[in-house]
């Protein structure tokens, strides 16, 4: 009898196991519209940004504010407020550590007016940029929209919600509670304190989990049957001259539903000078394409004399009898993107990248957007020769996307999946979520020239094969254009996602994490590192992380770990790895770990957040900031035959024999 009962637990345990491993590759629900607001003859847009009112809520009791209705009237009638700008994380804001370090929900408030005007023939839209990490919205004490997933922007359209030529409020409960079916995971635990018990939000990921309204707020209008979504993809011929652009557009609202109501578009592409080049009327699928003769091609920074070539496409939309509907406008990048087993191709020419790991992180405004911070971030980018960098570890502000492709910056583009484990059916489901929100959102940038489905998931795991394999497979899904990867950690023989990507990323810290200080062990690790996953895989490598801790101002000779000196020497030991490797033509980029300092969570490794930036968190260079800035030009003289700055050697000795220092030196 005991023997039974001991067999029926044994395999009630193990068909839970088996249960929990099984994973569906399920629909998802798609995002619509979320086009960038942009103000034209037939919209308008406000922005919300300013200074709000807050409140914490009691970690103790998340739910407070819900049940006790704080959205039906000013915040400040239920509870004390302070204020918050916005955008900008909450977390520095004050001088409190309870609120650095708050989990859970914080609300937000402030009154608007909108214009009369307003009420009349058309719609009004909300939109954020960023909530991290769950937003519930409401307008005048009505619930307007909720949203998961930070980094990302959410729309709803709130026309019956307002008062016209009236003062509105708007209410939000943001919450940052991370656990193991969000993306990414973290997990709360209940632990003693010395007056009780305290909630702990921890995580695995190496950036403070900072949170609040992020990105801009804005308000628009569209007309009542509007341009609701716009896919442009882009051609090249062979030999570069002519560009195609192809176009799908989607319309929202009533006449787009009548059927004797030909809806058609007449779109027109101008140049940057703003001449003509093109135009074509739609059908009434609103499909179809526009050629260019004489196409000046999108080209990344330092690959072409004229990096960031952008038109602008102006797209009208028309009811029958030439009633113009609506308009909306976008710039537009033409170039081609190819790859094999052996490279990754723009416009036909092989690329190599020359980036950075980055992070949206300053200080006070956490992960707020900050128009001055990301200028001098691309002014930085260009001056020290890169020419890419990817979002690590989760989407950027769509304001950066649209200055790379001003600038030319080509754009690995991650998801906010980081450090994933304990693979399941919600995450899966939420995971294809963000990129499904992702690829909907940046699709139309030249600047994004692959997808990264996650960084350093646990891809040893059982059953991380199939779980990358629909993350995978669903991406290419959404877009067959760009090649996928993901920045692995695991040894490649322990691996099971990279045969489900295009491209093989590892991140790799040695004579950092692993042989510390050790600068003789640098160099062949890496050619060793590369080449397995190339053996196991044939597919384009990229190194995506690999550096130093440095703390600004420790000069030690001979160097020492978080010296200025020993970043600068396990640079340029990974140099000469690349250096081999750039051979192999597989080898096919070198992204540096980080671009600036950043804030972490508290940790014995970290003295005032991780110190891996090139760039002091003030976006000042530490001194491996110059060398690395001779390799990125020297890369691009080499490869792209570049200009290099007047200033990248820096005039040492008259010696009499005539000693220059110039580019013969590279
Ligand atoms: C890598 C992570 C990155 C960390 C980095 C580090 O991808 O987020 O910041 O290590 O430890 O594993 O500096």
């Amino acid at each position: 009898m005991a023997l039974s009962l001991f067999l029926l637990v044994i395999g009630f345990c193990i068909l839970n196991i088996t249960l929990a491993l099984i994973i569906l590759n399920k629909d998802i629900e798609t995002t619509r519209g979320m086009l960038y607001p942009r103000e034209s003859e037939t919209r308008e847009v406000r922005a919300l940004d300013g200074i709000w009112n807050f409140v914490r809520s009691d970690e103790a009791n998340p739910t407070q504010g819900i049940r006790d209705g704080w959205f039906n009237d000013d915040l400040s009638k239920s509870m004390p407020t302070i204020p918050m700008p916005v955008p900008a994380s909450y977390n520095d804001i004050t001088t409190e550590q309870a609120l650095r370090d708050h989990v859970g929900t914080v609300w937000y408030d402030r009154k608007f007016f909108v214009p009369r005007s307003w009420g009349q023939h058309q719609r009004v839209w909300l939109r954020f940029g960023s909530v991290h990490y769950e937003a519930f919205v409401w307008i005048n004490g009505q619930s307007a929209i909720k949203h998961e997933m930070g980094h990302l922007p959410f729309e709803t359209e709130v026309t019956h919600l307002l008062k016209y030529g009236a003062e509105n409020r708007i209410t939000v409960m943001c919450d940052n509670a991370l656990i193991q079916t969000t993306v990414p995971q973290g997990k709360i635990s209940e632990v003693a304190n010395d007056q009780g018990v305290t909630i702990i939000q921890s995580y695995t990921f190496d950036f403070f989990n900072y949170a609040g309204i992020h990105r801009s707020v804005h308000l628009y209008t569209t007309p009542k049957t509007f341009i609701e979504e716009v896919e442009i993809k882009t051609n090249l011929s062979e030999d570069n001259s002519v560009g195609t652009v192809n176009y799908s557009i989607a319309v929202n609202g009533t006449a787009a539903n009548e059927a004797d109501n030909t809806l058609y578009a007449r779109l027109q592409l101008y140049s940057r000078e703003g001449i003509l080049v093109a135009n074509a009327t739609s059908d009434s699928k609103l499909l179809g394409s526009l050629k260019v003769e004489n196409v000046k091609p999108w080209w990344p920074y330092l690959m072409h004399p004229d990096p960031g070539y952008l038109y602008e496409l102006e797209i009208k939309l028309y009811a029958a009898k030439e009633q113009l509907l609506d308009v909306y406008r976008l710039s537009v990048g033409l170039r081609t993107l190819s790859w094999n087993n052996t490279s990754f191709l723009i416009n036909g020419k092989p690329v190599y990248f020359r980036g950075f790991g980055r992070h949206e992180d300053a200080d006070v405004r956490g992960k707020g957007l900050d128009n001055a911070l990301m200028t001098r971030d691309f002014n930085l980018l260009k001056w020290i020769g890169a020419n890419a960098y990817r979002t690590s570890h989760y989407p950027y502000s769509e304001e950066s996307m649209q200055f790379a492709d001003q600038h030319g910056i080509m754009i690995i583009d991650e998801c906010p999946s980081v450090d994933t484990e304990n693979f399941n059916q919600v995450l899966l489901d939420k995971h294809k979520s963000s990129l499904e929100q992702l690829v909907h959102r940046d699709r139309n940038h030249p600047s994004v020239v692959m997808w990264s489905i996650a960084n350093e998931p646990r891809t040893g795991q059982l059953n991380a094969d199939t779980y990358f394999q629909f993350v995978a497979n669903f991406t290419r899904s959404l877009d067959s254009t760009r090649p996928i990867t993901a920045a692995i950690a695991v040894p490649s023989k322990d691996d099971k996602a990279g045969r489900h990507l295009d491209i093989i990323s590892f991140n790799r810290y040695n004579a950092w994490y692993s042989n510390t200080g050790r600068l003789d062990m640098v160099t062949q690790r890496v050619i060793n590192e590369a080449t397995a996953w190339n053996y196991k895989y044939d597919k384009p490598v990229i190194m995506a992380e690999y550096g130093a801790d440095t703390l600004e101002g420790l000069h030690l000779q001979p160097s020492y770990v978080w010296s200025e000196e020993f970043q600068a020497e396990v640079f340029s030991q990974h140099f000469k790895a690349f250096d081999a490797l750039r051979r192999q033509k597989w080898f096919i980029g070198e992204f540096v770990w980080n671009f600036a300092d950043f804030k972490t969570a508290q940790s014995y490794t970290r003295v005032g957040g991780n110190k891996k930036g090139v760039f002091t968190r003030a976006r000042q260079p530490k001194a491996a900031a110059h060398l690395l800035r001779q390799r990125y030009f020297a890369l691009g003289r080499e490869m792209d035959k570049c200009n290099l700055p007047s200033d990248l050697f820096t005039y040492i000795a008259d010696v009499g024999s005539n000693v220059q220092h110039d580019s013969s030196d590279l």
